[in-house]
Protein backbone atom coordinates (compact mmCIF):
# COMPACT_ATOMS: atom_id res chain seq x y z
CA UNK A 1 0.00 0.00 0.00
CA UNK A 2 1.21 3.62 -0.70
CA UNK A 3 0.97 6.73 1.67
CA UNK A 4 0.10 9.67 0.32
CA UNK A 5 -1.96 13.02 1.44
CA UNK A 6 -4.09 14.60 -1.76
CA UNK A 7 -5.45 18.00 -0.35
CA UNK A 8 -4.98 17.55 3.34
CA UNK A 9 -6.00 13.97 3.40
CA UNK A 10 -4.34 11.04 4.31
CA UNK A 11 -5.20 8.51 2.73
CA UNK A 12 -3.35 4.99 1.28
CA UNK A 13 -4.45 2.95 -1.80
CA UNK A 14 -2.61 0.37 -3.53
CA UNK A 15 0.33 0.54 -5.41
CA UNK A 16 -0.34 2.00 -9.23
CA UNK A 17 -3.40 3.51 -8.30
CA UNK A 18 -3.84 6.85 -10.42
CA UNK A 19 -3.55 10.30 -8.43
CA UNK A 20 -6.90 10.95 -10.10
CA UNK A 21 -8.34 7.36 -8.90
CA UNK A 22 -7.05 8.17 -5.39
CA UNK A 23 -8.72 11.34 -4.47
CA UNK A 24 -12.01 9.97 -6.22
CA UNK A 25 -11.72 7.81 -3.12
CA UNK A 26 -11.64 10.20 -0.71
CA UNK A 27 -14.23 12.63 -2.59
CA UNK A 28 -11.92 14.81 -4.15
CA UNK A 29 -12.97 14.80 -8.03
CA UNK A 30 -10.21 16.33 -10.35
CA UNK A 31 -11.89 18.30 -13.37
CA UNK A 32 -10.89 16.22 -16.47
CA UNK A 33 -12.23 16.26 -20.09
CA UNK A 34 -10.30 13.32 -21.72
CA UNK A 35 -10.10 10.83 -19.23
CA UNK A 36 -11.86 7.43 -19.52
CA UNK A 37 -10.64 4.73 -17.30
CA UNK A 38 -8.70 1.56 -19.35
CA UNK A 39 -9.62 3.26 -22.37
CA UNK A 40 -8.58 6.60 -22.94
CA UNK A 41 -5.51 7.52 -20.34
CA UNK A 42 -3.49 9.97 -22.65
CA UNK A 43 -3.78 13.34 -20.68
CA UNK A 44 -4.41 15.08 -24.21
CA UNK A 45 -6.80 17.73 -22.45
CA UNK A 46 -4.23 18.47 -19.51
CA UNK A 47 -7.25 19.34 -17.68
CA UNK A 48 -6.52 17.15 -14.83
CA UNK A 49 -3.23 18.83 -13.90
CA UNK A 50 -2.24 18.93 -10.41
CA UNK A 51 0.87 20.09 -8.15
CA UNK A 52 3.07 17.94 -5.93
CA UNK A 53 4.82 19.40 -3.41
CA UNK A 54 8.68 20.09 -4.06
CA UNK A 55 8.47 19.33 -8.21
CA UNK A 56 8.28 22.36 -9.88
CA UNK A 57 6.65 20.77 -13.03
CA UNK A 58 2.56 19.82 -12.70
CA UNK A 59 1.54 16.29 -13.21
CA UNK A 60 -1.32 14.82 -14.97
CA UNK A 61 -3.68 12.88 -12.29
CA UNK A 62 -5.13 10.74 -14.95
CA UNK A 63 -1.97 8.69 -15.36
CA UNK A 64 0.55 9.18 -12.99
CA UNK A 65 0.05 6.49 -10.62
CA UNK A 66 0.65 7.54 -6.56
CA UNK A 67 4.11 7.53 -4.60
CA UNK A 68 5.55 7.03 -1.08
CA UNK A 69 4.88 10.12 0.65
CA UNK A 70 3.66 12.13 -1.62
CA UNK A 71 1.57 15.72 -0.69
CA UNK A 72 -0.57 16.59 -3.52
CA UNK A 73 -2.86 19.88 -4.00
CA UNK A 74 -5.30 19.45 -6.91
CA UNK A 75 -6.72 23.23 -6.81
CA UNK A 76 -4.04 25.25 -5.44
CA UNK A 77 -3.37 28.47 -6.93
CA UNK A 78 -0.26 27.21 -9.85
CA UNK A 79 -2.71 24.56 -10.64
CA UNK A 80 -6.13 26.97 -11.74
CA UNK A 81 -3.89 29.28 -12.95
CA UNK A 82 -2.14 26.41 -15.30
CA UNK A 83 -5.45 24.55 -15.91
CA UNK A 84 -7.72 27.61 -16.51
CA UNK A 85 -4.89 28.67 -19.21
CA UNK A 86 -5.35 25.10 -20.77
CA UNK A 87 -8.94 25.40 -20.56
CA UNK A 88 -8.81 28.65 -22.34
CA UNK A 89 -6.70 27.84 -25.23
CA UNK A 90 -9.20 24.37 -25.86
CA UNK A 91 -11.85 27.20 -25.40
CA UNK A 92 -10.42 29.44 -28.34
CA UNK A 93 -10.57 26.29 -30.68
CA UNK A 94 -14.08 25.78 -29.66
CA UNK A 95 -17.68 26.86 -30.52
CA UNK A 96 -18.71 28.61 -27.65
CA UNK A 97 -22.36 28.92 -28.57
CA UNK A 98 -24.10 27.27 -25.72
CA UNK A 99 -27.25 28.17 -25.98
CA UNK A 100 -27.86 26.68 -28.84
CA UNK A 101 -25.90 23.64 -28.11
CA UNK A 102 -27.54 19.99 -27.78
CA UNK A 103 -25.22 19.51 -24.78
CA UNK A 104 -26.27 22.19 -23.07
CA UNK A 105 -26.07 21.82 -19.20
CA UNK A 106 -24.95 18.32 -20.10
CA UNK A 107 -21.31 19.50 -21.16
CA UNK A 108 -18.22 18.73 -19.13
CA UNK A 109 -16.20 21.71 -20.90
CA UNK A 110 -19.26 24.27 -19.89
CA UNK A 111 -19.24 23.03 -16.54
CA UNK A 112 -15.25 23.27 -16.14
CA UNK A 113 -15.38 26.67 -17.88
CA UNK A 114 -17.95 27.74 -15.13
CA UNK A 115 -15.88 26.64 -11.99
CA UNK A 116 -13.13 28.06 -13.42
CA UNK A 117 -14.93 31.25 -13.62
CA UNK A 118 -14.06 31.39 -17.40
CA UNK A 119 -16.11 34.82 -19.06
CA UNK A 120 -14.19 35.59 -21.76
CA UNK A 121 -11.84 33.48 -24.08
CA UNK A 122 -8.40 35.52 -24.39
CA UNK A 123 -7.36 33.82 -27.68
CA UNK A 124 -9.90 33.10 -30.43
CA UNK A 125 -9.16 30.96 -33.60
CA UNK A 126 -11.51 30.80 -36.82
CA UNK A 127 -12.53 26.57 -36.28
CA UNK A 128 -13.29 25.74 -40.21
CA UNK A 129 -16.30 23.11 -40.01
CA UNK A 130 -15.84 20.11 -42.19
CA UNK A 131 -18.46 19.13 -44.30
CA UNK A 132 -21.19 16.54 -43.19
CA UNK A 133 -24.35 15.41 -44.65
CA UNK A 134 -26.99 16.18 -41.81
CA UNK A 135 -29.69 13.52 -42.83
CA UNK A 136 -27.05 10.86 -41.73
CA UNK A 137 -28.60 9.11 -38.42
CA UNK A 138 -25.43 10.45 -36.25
CA UNK A 139 -23.88 14.01 -36.72
CA UNK A 140 -20.34 15.58 -35.90
CA UNK A 141 -19.23 18.93 -35.41
CA UNK A 142 -15.70 19.59 -35.95
CA UNK A 143 -16.08 23.21 -34.46
CA UNK A 144 -16.95 21.67 -30.91
CA UNK A 145 -14.29 18.51 -31.25
CA UNK A 146 -12.07 19.42 -28.64
CA UNK A 147 -9.62 16.68 -29.77
CA UNK A 148 -10.05 14.59 -26.85
CA UNK A 149 -9.81 11.72 -28.66
CA UNK A 150 -12.54 9.16 -26.72
CA UNK A 151 -14.50 8.54 -29.97
CA UNK A 152 -11.80 7.00 -31.40
CA UNK A 153 -11.04 4.93 -28.70
CA UNK A 154 -14.29 4.12 -27.97
CA UNK A 155 -14.91 3.14 -31.62
CA UNK A 156 -11.15 1.48 -31.99
CA UNK A 157 -11.29 -0.62 -28.88
CA UNK A 158 -14.82 -1.25 -27.56
CA UNK A 159 -16.73 -1.43 -30.70
CA UNK A 160 -13.69 -2.18 -33.41
CA UNK A 161 -15.19 -0.50 -35.96
CA UNK A 162 -12.11 1.99 -36.17
CA UNK A 163 -14.53 4.82 -37.97
CA UNK A 164 -12.51 7.86 -36.56
CA UNK A 165 -9.21 9.10 -37.59
CA UNK A 166 -6.85 11.76 -36.21
CA UNK A 167 -6.19 14.16 -39.49
CA UNK A 168 -4.06 16.83 -39.74
CA UNK A 169 -1.39 18.59 -37.60
CA UNK A 170 -0.74 21.48 -34.90
CA UNK A 171 -3.62 24.27 -34.56
CA UNK A 172 -5.35 22.34 -37.73
CA UNK A 173 -5.52 18.90 -35.44
CA UNK A 174 -9.01 17.59 -36.05
CA UNK A 175 -11.15 14.54 -36.09
CA UNK A 176 -12.79 13.09 -38.89
CA UNK A 177 -14.13 9.93 -40.62
CA UNK A 178 -10.94 7.91 -41.29
CA UNK A 179 -9.11 7.39 -44.73
CA UNK A 180 -11.05 10.08 -46.20
CA UNK A 181 -14.35 8.57 -46.39
CA UNK A 182 -17.82 10.39 -45.59
CA UNK A 183 -19.85 8.67 -42.84
CA UNK A 184 -22.66 6.87 -44.90
CA UNK A 185 -19.49 4.59 -46.63
CA UNK A 186 -17.31 4.10 -43.36
CA UNK A 187 -17.98 1.03 -41.45
CA UNK A 188 -20.00 3.09 -38.58
CA UNK A 189 -22.77 0.95 -37.09
CA UNK A 190 -24.74 3.88 -35.71
CA UNK A 191 -24.09 2.42 -32.28
CA UNK A 192 -23.93 5.28 -31.23
CA UNK A 193 -21.12 4.88 -28.57
CA UNK A 194 -18.62 7.41 -29.34
CA UNK A 195 -21.74 10.35 -28.71
CA UNK A 196 -22.42 9.16 -25.37
CA UNK A 197 -18.72 9.22 -24.45
CA UNK A 198 -18.20 12.96 -26.63
CA UNK A 199 -18.03 15.30 -23.51
CA UNK A 200 -19.15 18.05 -25.66
CA UNK A 201 -21.69 18.45 -28.63
CA UNK A 202 -19.53 17.74 -31.13
CA UNK A 203 -21.26 14.23 -31.69
CA UNK A 204 -25.02 13.92 -31.27
CA UNK A 205 -28.15 11.92 -33.29
CA UNK A 206 -29.84 13.97 -36.09
CA UNK A 207 -32.93 15.63 -34.13
CA UNK A 208 -36.23 14.36 -35.30
CA UNK A 209 -38.29 15.96 -32.51
CA UNK A 210 -39.43 18.41 -35.16
CA UNK A 211 -40.82 16.19 -36.95
CA UNK A 212 -42.73 14.66 -34.20
CA UNK A 213 -43.88 17.56 -33.26
CA UNK A 214 -45.00 18.22 -37.04
CA UNK A 215 -47.22 15.21 -37.16
CA UNK A 216 -48.31 15.49 -33.70
CA UNK A 217 -49.80 19.36 -35.39
CA UNK A 218 -51.31 17.62 -38.29
CA UNK A 219 -54.63 17.07 -37.86
CA UNK A 220 -54.69 14.37 -40.88
CA UNK A 221 -52.53 12.41 -38.51
CA UNK A 222 -53.23 9.57 -35.89
CA UNK A 223 -49.85 9.47 -33.85
CA UNK A 224 -49.01 5.61 -32.36
CA UNK A 225 -45.40 5.57 -30.29
CA UNK A 226 -44.19 2.77 -28.92
CA UNK A 227 -41.25 2.70 -26.19
CA UNK A 228 -38.50 0.47 -25.96
CA UNK A 229 -38.09 -1.75 -22.83
CA UNK A 230 -34.83 -0.22 -21.91
CA UNK A 231 -35.96 3.48 -22.44
CA UNK A 232 -38.20 3.31 -18.63
CA UNK A 233 -34.87 2.71 -17.26
CA UNK A 234 -33.24 6.18 -17.86
CA UNK A 235 -35.99 8.56 -19.16
CA UNK A 236 -36.17 10.41 -15.71
CA UNK A 237 -32.37 10.72 -15.15
CA UNK A 238 -32.14 14.03 -16.94
CA UNK A 239 -35.33 14.97 -15.50
CA UNK A 240 -34.16 14.64 -11.72
CA UNK A 241 -36.64 11.58 -11.15
CA UNK A 242 -35.05 8.70 -9.14
CA UNK A 243 -35.11 5.24 -9.24
CA UNK A 244 -38.93 3.85 -8.67
CA UNK A 245 -40.05 7.44 -9.07
CA UNK A 246 -39.11 7.37 -12.72
CA UNK A 247 -41.86 5.24 -13.52
CA UNK A 248 -43.37 3.16 -16.31
CA UNK A 249 -46.99 5.03 -16.05
CA UNK A 250 -45.30 8.36 -15.54
CA UNK A 251 -43.41 7.95 -18.58
CA UNK A 252 -46.99 7.15 -20.25
CA UNK A 253 -48.81 9.84 -19.09
CA UNK A 254 -45.95 11.87 -20.10
CA UNK A 255 -46.25 11.00 -23.48
CA UNK A 256 -49.67 11.25 -23.32
CA UNK A 257 -49.44 14.86 -21.93
CA UNK A 258 -47.25 15.43 -25.09
CA UNK A 259 -50.18 14.98 -27.25
CA UNK A 260 -49.82 11.21 -28.74
CA UNK A 261 -52.83 9.27 -30.04
CA UNK A 262 -52.05 5.90 -28.88
CA UNK A 263 -49.05 5.32 -26.40
CA UNK A 264 -47.87 1.54 -27.08
CA UNK A 265 -44.54 -0.89 -25.88
CA UNK A 266 -42.42 -2.43 -28.07
CA UNK A 267 -42.28 -5.05 -25.08
CA UNK A 268 -45.71 -6.54 -26.67
CA UNK A 269 -43.56 -6.69 -29.96
CA UNK A 270 -40.77 -8.37 -28.03
CA UNK A 271 -43.15 -10.80 -26.61
CA UNK A 272 -43.94 -11.36 -30.31
CA UNK A 273 -40.87 -11.11 -31.42
CA UNK A 274 -39.91 -14.21 -28.85
CA UNK A 275 -42.88 -16.45 -30.52
CA UNK A 276 -41.77 -15.88 -33.89
CA UNK A 277 -37.80 -16.38 -33.27
CA UNK A 278 -38.39 -19.28 -30.83
CA UNK A 279 -40.13 -20.96 -33.34
CA UNK A 280 -37.56 -20.25 -36.01
CA UNK A 281 -35.12 -22.03 -33.48
CA UNK A 282 -36.99 -25.14 -33.14
CA UNK A 283 -38.03 -24.96 -36.86
CA UNK A 284 -34.04 -24.52 -37.12
CA UNK A 285 -33.38 -26.94 -35.09
CA UNK A 286 -35.74 -29.11 -36.23
CA UNK A 287 -33.83 -29.19 -39.73
CA UNK A 288 -30.66 -28.52 -38.51
CA UNK A 289 -28.70 -30.05 -42.13
CA UNK A 290 -30.79 -27.00 -43.91
CA UNK A 291 -29.62 -23.99 -41.76
CA UNK A 292 -26.15 -22.34 -41.39
CA UNK A 293 -25.27 -22.33 -37.42
CA UNK A 294 -25.21 -20.67 -35.19
CA UNK A 295 -28.42 -18.97 -35.63
CA UNK A 296 -28.02 -15.30 -34.65
CA UNK A 297 -30.63 -12.55 -33.00
CA UNK A 298 -31.30 -9.85 -35.29
CA UNK A 299 -33.26 -7.78 -32.71
CA UNK A 300 -30.06 -5.08 -32.33
CA UNK A 301 -29.52 -3.01 -35.57
CA UNK A 302 -26.37 -2.19 -35.08
CA UNK A 303 -25.27 -5.92 -34.03
CA UNK A 304 -27.02 -6.52 -37.83
CA UNK A 305 -25.20 -3.90 -39.62
CA UNK A 306 -21.69 -5.47 -38.22
CA UNK A 307 -22.83 -7.93 -39.51
CA UNK A 308 -22.95 -7.05 -42.72
CA UNK A 309 -20.08 -4.57 -42.84
CA UNK A 310 -17.85 -7.14 -41.77
CA UNK A 311 -18.71 -11.16 -41.94
CA UNK A 312 -21.61 -10.99 -44.74
CA UNK A 313 -21.48 -14.41 -45.46
CA UNK A 314 -22.92 -14.91 -42.06
CA UNK A 315 -25.81 -12.62 -42.50
CA UNK A 316 -28.22 -15.98 -43.73
CA UNK A 317 -27.18 -17.13 -39.93
CA UNK A 318 -29.18 -14.07 -38.27
CA UNK A 319 -32.73 -14.71 -37.24
CA UNK A 320 -35.23 -13.44 -40.07
CA UNK A 321 -37.80 -12.35 -37.78
CA UNK A 322 -37.66 -8.55 -37.30
CA UNK A 323 -36.73 -6.26 -34.39
CA UNK A 324 -39.41 -5.42 -32.29
CA UNK A 325 -38.99 -2.31 -33.34
CA UNK A 326 -40.35 -3.77 -36.74
CA UNK A 327 -42.40 -5.84 -35.79
CA UNK A 328 -44.75 -3.07 -34.11
CA UNK A 329 -44.23 -0.94 -36.86
CA UNK A 330 -46.06 -3.57 -39.27
CA UNK A 331 -48.71 -4.91 -36.52
CA UNK A 332 -49.39 -1.07 -35.66
CA UNK A 333 -50.26 -0.16 -39.69
CA UNK A 334 -51.89 -3.59 -39.72
CA UNK A 335 -53.76 -4.94 -37.28
CA UNK A 336 -54.44 -2.14 -35.29
CA UNK A 337 -55.61 0.01 -37.96
CA UNK A 338 -57.90 -2.63 -39.31
CA UNK A 339 -59.20 -3.20 -35.59
CA UNK A 340 -60.17 0.72 -35.24
CA UNK A 341 -60.75 1.35 -38.86
CA UNK A 342 -58.22 3.67 -39.28
CA UNK A 343 -56.65 4.30 -43.07
CA UNK A 344 -52.96 3.26 -42.32
CA UNK A 345 -51.65 5.95 -44.61
CA UNK A 346 -53.26 8.24 -41.90
CA UNK A 347 -50.92 6.86 -38.96
CA UNK A 348 -47.99 8.24 -38.43
CA UNK A 349 -45.98 5.40 -36.37
CA UNK A 350 -43.08 6.64 -34.30
CA UNK A 351 -40.87 5.34 -31.69
CA UNK A 352 -38.79 6.09 -28.61
CA UNK A 353 -35.73 4.11 -28.66
CA UNK A 354 -32.32 3.84 -26.85
CA UNK A 355 -30.33 3.65 -29.73
CA UNK A 356 -29.27 6.05 -32.93
CA UNK A 357 -29.46 2.54 -34.98
CA UNK A 358 -32.80 2.08 -34.80
CA UNK A 359 -33.29 5.31 -36.76
CA UNK A 360 -31.48 4.13 -39.88
CA UNK A 361 -33.37 0.61 -39.13
CA UNK A 362 -36.81 2.01 -39.57
CA UNK A 363 -35.89 3.89 -42.89
CA UNK A 364 -34.35 0.55 -44.70
CA UNK A 365 -35.94 -0.16 -47.99
CA UNK A 366 -37.37 -3.38 -46.90
CA UNK A 367 -38.70 -2.38 -43.71
CA UNK A 368 -42.11 -1.26 -45.14
CA UNK A 369 -44.67 -4.77 -45.43
CA UNK A 370 -47.85 -3.08 -44.17
CA UNK A 371 -47.79 -1.19 -47.56
CA UNK A 372 -48.22 2.41 -45.79
CA UNK A 373 -44.89 3.92 -46.24
CA UNK A 374 -42.49 2.83 -43.85
CA UNK A 375 -43.60 1.09 -40.68
CA UNK A 376 -41.77 3.10 -38.31
CA UNK A 377 -42.15 6.50 -39.82
CA UNK A 378 -39.91 8.56 -37.16
CA UNK A 379 -37.55 7.18 -34.42
CA UNK A 380 -36.21 9.27 -31.45
CA UNK A 381 -33.82 8.68 -28.89
CA UNK A 382 -34.34 8.73 -25.05
CA UNK A 383 -32.41 12.52 -25.04
CA UNK A 384 -34.58 13.44 -27.71
CA UNK A 385 -37.78 11.98 -25.61
CA UNK A 386 -36.58 13.96 -23.05
CA UNK A 387 -36.45 17.35 -24.83
CA UNK A 388 -39.89 16.98 -25.77
CA UNK A 389 -41.14 16.68 -21.96
CA UNK A 390 -38.99 20.12 -21.69
CA UNK A 391 -40.11 21.87 -24.61
CA UNK A 392 -43.74 20.98 -23.03
CA UNK A 393 -42.40 21.83 -19.86
CA UNK A 394 -44.24 19.18 -18.30
CA UNK A 395 -42.87 18.29 -15.07
CA UNK A 396 -43.43 14.68 -14.42
CA UNK A 397 -43.31 14.97 -10.76
CA UNK A 398 -46.86 16.33 -11.18
CA UNK A 399 -48.34 13.60 -13.93
CA UNK A 400 -50.58 10.90 -12.62
CA UNK A 401 -49.43 7.40 -13.77
CA UNK A 402 -51.28 5.78 -16.99
CA UNK A 403 -51.66 2.94 -18.33
CA UNK A 404 -50.64 1.61 -21.80
CA UNK A 405 -53.22 1.47 -24.52
CA UNK A 406 -54.28 -1.66 -26.09
CA UNK A 407 -53.79 -3.72 -28.09
CA UNK A 408 -50.55 -3.34 -28.40
CA UNK A 409 -49.71 -2.52 -25.03
CA UNK A 410 -49.54 -5.92 -23.18
CA UNK A 411 -46.47 -7.18 -22.35
CA UNK A 412 -44.57 -9.95 -19.60
CA UNK A 413 -41.55 -9.88 -17.71
CA UNK A 414 -39.70 -11.55 -20.50
CA UNK A 415 -40.31 -8.71 -23.04
CA UNK A 416 -39.20 -6.63 -20.60
CA UNK A 417 -35.68 -8.06 -20.14
CA UNK A 418 -34.98 -7.37 -23.99
CA UNK A 419 -32.99 -4.35 -23.05
CA UNK A 420 -30.39 -5.81 -21.01
CA UNK A 421 -27.74 -8.14 -22.26
CA UNK A 422 -28.60 -11.59 -22.41
CA UNK A 423 -32.71 -10.93 -22.13
CA UNK A 424 -33.30 -12.13 -25.45
CA UNK A 425 -31.81 -15.33 -25.03
CA UNK A 426 -33.28 -15.70 -21.69
CA UNK A 427 -36.51 -14.64 -22.76
CA UNK A 428 -36.82 -17.39 -25.74
CA UNK A 429 -35.12 -20.05 -23.35
CA UNK A 430 -38.42 -19.34 -20.95
CA UNK A 431 -40.68 -19.95 -23.74
CA UNK A 432 -38.65 -22.55 -25.93
CA UNK A 433 -38.78 -24.88 -22.74
CA UNK A 434 -42.55 -24.51 -22.55
CA UNK A 435 -42.92 -25.64 -26.09
CA UNK A 436 -40.26 -28.15 -25.64
CA UNK A 437 -41.58 -29.56 -22.28
CA UNK A 438 -44.84 -28.69 -22.66
CA UNK A 439 -44.94 -26.44 -19.05
CA UNK A 440 -43.62 -23.75 -18.32
CA UNK A 441 -40.41 -23.48 -16.11
CA UNK A 442 -39.19 -21.75 -13.23
CA UNK A 443 -39.13 -18.23 -14.54
CA UNK A 444 -35.88 -17.45 -13.29
CA UNK A 445 -34.76 -20.79 -14.68
CA UNK A 446 -32.31 -19.01 -17.01
CA UNK A 447 -30.79 -16.34 -14.56
CA UNK A 448 -27.14 -18.12 -16.04
CA UNK A 449 -27.50 -15.99 -19.19
CA UNK A 450 -27.52 -12.70 -17.29
CA UNK A 451 -23.87 -11.05 -16.21
CA UNK A 452 -21.52 -8.51 -16.82
CA UNK A 453 -19.12 -10.58 -18.78
CA UNK A 454 -18.92 -8.92 -22.35
CA UNK A 455 -19.16 -12.27 -23.55
CA UNK A 456 -21.36 -15.72 -21.74
CA UNK A 457 -21.39 -19.08 -22.69
CA UNK A 458 -23.91 -21.49 -21.19
CA UNK A 459 -25.48 -24.81 -22.08
CA UNK A 460 -29.04 -25.57 -21.10
CA UNK A 461 -30.77 -28.94 -21.71
CA UNK A 462 -33.96 -28.61 -23.98
CA UNK A 463 -35.92 -32.21 -24.35
CA UNK A 464 -33.25 -34.63 -25.80
CA UNK A 465 -31.30 -31.54 -26.49
CA UNK A 466 -28.19 -29.41 -25.24
CA UNK A 467 -28.62 -26.01 -26.71
CA UNK A 468 -24.98 -24.25 -26.49
CA UNK A 469 -25.57 -20.63 -26.12
CA UNK A 470 -23.45 -17.39 -25.78
CA UNK A 471 -24.25 -14.17 -24.99
CA UNK A 472 -22.24 -11.15 -26.31
CA UNK A 473 -22.42 -7.35 -26.09
CA UNK A 474 -19.97 -4.63 -27.23
CA UNK A 475 -18.45 -4.89 -30.90
CA UNK A 476 -15.16 -5.64 -30.13
CA UNK A 477 -16.75 -8.75 -28.12
CA UNK A 478 -18.73 -9.40 -31.15
CA UNK A 479 -15.53 -9.24 -33.17
CA UNK A 480 -13.71 -12.10 -31.19
CA UNK A 481 -16.17 -13.87 -30.89
CA UNK A 482 -16.91 -14.24 -35.16
CA UNK A 483 -13.22 -15.01 -35.19
CA UNK A 484 -13.39 -17.69 -32.99
CA UNK A 485 -16.91 -19.23 -34.78
CA UNK A 486 -14.89 -18.73 -38.42
CA UNK A 487 -11.87 -20.61 -37.45
CA UNK A 488 -13.71 -23.17 -35.56
CA UNK A 489 -12.38 -22.44 -32.33
CA UNK A 490 -16.21 -22.59 -31.07
CA UNK A 491 -19.53 -24.01 -31.86
CA UNK A 492 -22.78 -22.81 -30.71
CA UNK A 493 -26.29 -23.27 -31.38
CA UNK A 494 -27.77 -20.11 -30.60
CA UNK A 495 -26.22 -16.76 -30.12
CA UNK A 496 -27.33 -13.27 -28.48
CA UNK A 497 -25.76 -10.36 -29.75
CA UNK A 498 -26.10 -6.90 -28.59
CA UNK A 499 -23.96 -3.96 -30.24
CA UNK A 500 -23.78 -1.79 -26.88
CA UNK A 501 -22.07 -3.07 -23.64
CA UNK A 502 -24.85 -4.09 -21.44
CA UNK A 503 -27.16 -4.16 -24.38
CA UNK A 504 -29.87 -1.27 -24.98
CA UNK A 505 -29.65 0.00 -21.18
CA UNK A 506 -26.06 1.53 -22.53
CA UNK A 507 -27.23 2.61 -25.71
CA UNK A 508 -26.42 4.95 -27.62
CA UNK A 509 -29.69 7.13 -27.30
CA UNK A 510 -29.67 7.02 -23.76
CA UNK A 511 -29.24 10.40 -21.34
CA UNK A 512 -25.27 11.01 -21.04
CA UNK A 513 -23.42 11.04 -17.52
CA UNK A 514 -20.10 12.17 -18.51
CA UNK A 515 -17.45 9.01 -18.35
CA UNK A 516 -20.06 6.95 -16.03
CA UNK A 517 -21.44 4.18 -17.37
CA UNK A 518 -24.75 3.56 -16.25
CA UNK A 519 -25.96 0.17 -18.07
CA UNK A 520 -25.81 -2.41 -15.14
CA UNK A 521 -28.10 -0.26 -12.75
CA UNK A 522 -31.01 -0.01 -15.37
CA UNK A 523 -30.34 -3.40 -16.60
CA UNK A 524 -30.88 -3.85 -12.24
CA UNK A 525 -34.35 -2.15 -13.19
CA UNK A 526 -35.39 -4.64 -15.83
CA UNK A 527 -34.84 -7.09 -14.41
CA UNK A 528 -36.72 -5.90 -10.86
CA UNK A 529 -39.78 -4.96 -13.34
CA UNK A 530 -39.62 -8.23 -14.71
CA UNK A 531 -39.88 -9.97 -11.30
CA UNK A 532 -42.60 -7.59 -10.53
CA UNK A 533 -44.92 -8.94 -13.40
CA UNK A 534 -47.43 -10.98 -12.84
CA UNK A 535 -46.98 -12.44 -16.48
CA UNK A 536 -43.55 -13.40 -17.02
CA UNK A 537 -43.58 -15.64 -20.41
CA UNK A 538 -44.21 -14.43 -23.93
CA UNK A 539 -46.15 -17.43 -24.86
CA UNK A 540 -48.65 -16.28 -22.19
CA UNK A 541 -49.54 -12.55 -23.06
CA UNK A 542 -53.07 -12.55 -23.89
CA UNK A 543 -53.04 -9.16 -26.37
CA UNK A 544 -49.89 -11.37 -28.43
CA UNK A 545 -52.49 -14.19 -28.11
CA UNK A 546 -55.47 -12.40 -29.92
CA UNK A 547 -53.21 -10.91 -32.08
CA UNK A 548 -52.79 -14.75 -33.31
CA UNK A 549 -56.43 -15.60 -33.23
CA UNK A 550 -57.67 -12.26 -34.47
CA UNK A 551 -54.94 -11.48 -37.40
CA UNK A 552 -52.12 -14.04 -37.38
CA UNK A 553 -53.08 -17.35 -36.95
CA UNK A 554 -49.80 -18.67 -35.53
CA UNK A 555 -46.30 -18.25 -35.13
CA UNK A 556 -44.55 -18.54 -38.54
CA UNK A 557 -47.40 -18.26 -40.66
CA UNK A 558 -47.53 -16.69 -44.34
CA UNK A 559 -48.96 -13.53 -43.06
CA UNK A 560 -46.75 -13.74 -40.04
CA UNK A 561 -43.89 -13.92 -42.65
CA UNK A 562 -44.86 -11.22 -45.08
CA UNK A 563 -44.92 -8.65 -41.65
CA UNK A 564 -42.71 -9.63 -39.06
CA UNK A 565 -39.77 -11.29 -41.23
CA UNK A 566 -37.26 -10.16 -43.56
CA UNK A 567 -34.33 -11.57 -44.82
CA UNK A 568 -30.68 -9.35 -43.79
CA UNK A 569 -29.81 -7.92 -47.70
CA UNK A 570 -26.03 -6.02 -47.86
FE1 LIG B 1 -33.66 -2.59 -27.72
FE2 LIG B 1 -35.21 -4.21 -28.83
S1 LIG B 1 -34.29 -4.53 -26.77
S2 LIG B 1 -33.17 -3.65 -29.68
O1 LIG B 1 -32.12 -3.09 -27.19
O2 LIG B 1 -35.03 -6.04 -29.34
O3 LIG B 1 -33.16 -0.06 -29.11
O4 LIG B 1 -34.66 -1.29 -25.20
O5 LIG B 1 -36.39 -1.65 -28.38
O6 LIG B 1 -36.54 -3.42 -31.45
O7 LIG B 1 -37.94 -4.77 -27.54
C1 LIG B 1 -33.31 -0.97 -28.49
C2 LIG B 1 -34.20 -1.68 -26.13
C3 LIG B 1 -35.51 -2.40 -28.31
C4 LIG B 1 -36.09 -3.78 -30.43
C5 LIG B 1 -36.96 -4.57 -28.07
FE1 LIG C 1 -17.98 3.99 -34.09
FE2 LIG C 1 -20.39 3.44 -33.06
FE3 LIG C 1 -19.56 5.96 -33.25
FE4 LIG C 1 -20.21 4.59 -35.47
S1 LIG C 1 -21.59 5.20 -33.82
S2 LIG C 1 -18.43 5.88 -35.20
S3 LIG C 1 -19.49 2.53 -34.91
S4 LIG C 1 -18.66 4.35 -31.97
Amino acid sequence: MINLTIDGVELQVPEGTSVMSAAAGVGIEVPHLCFLKDINEISACKVCVVEVQGKSKLITACNSPVEEGMVVFTNSPKVRRVRRTNVELILSQHDCHCAICVRSRNCNLQKISNDLGILEVPFNEEVPETSWDHSFPLIRDSRKCIKCMRCVQICDKVQAMHVWDVQNTGSRTTVDVADNKTIDCSDCTLCGQCITHCPTGALRERDDTDKAFAALADPEKITVVQVAPAVRTAWGEELGLHGEEASEGKMVAALKRIGFDYVFDTNFAADLTIMEEGSELLERLGNSRKYAWPMFTSCCPGWVSFVSKKYPEYLRNLSTAKSPQQMFGAMAKTYFAQKKGIDPNNICCISVMPCVSKKREASLSYMKSAGAGQDVDIVLTTREFVRMIRAEHINPRFLKEQAFDSPLGESTGAGMIFGVTGGVMEAALRTAYAVVEGKNPEADAFRAVRGREGRRETDFVLGDKTLHTCTVSGLANAEKLMEDIKEGRTAYDFVEVMACPGGCVGGGGQPIHDGCEFAEQRGGTLYRLDSERKLRFSHENPEVQKAYEEFLEKPLSRTAHKLLHSEHVN
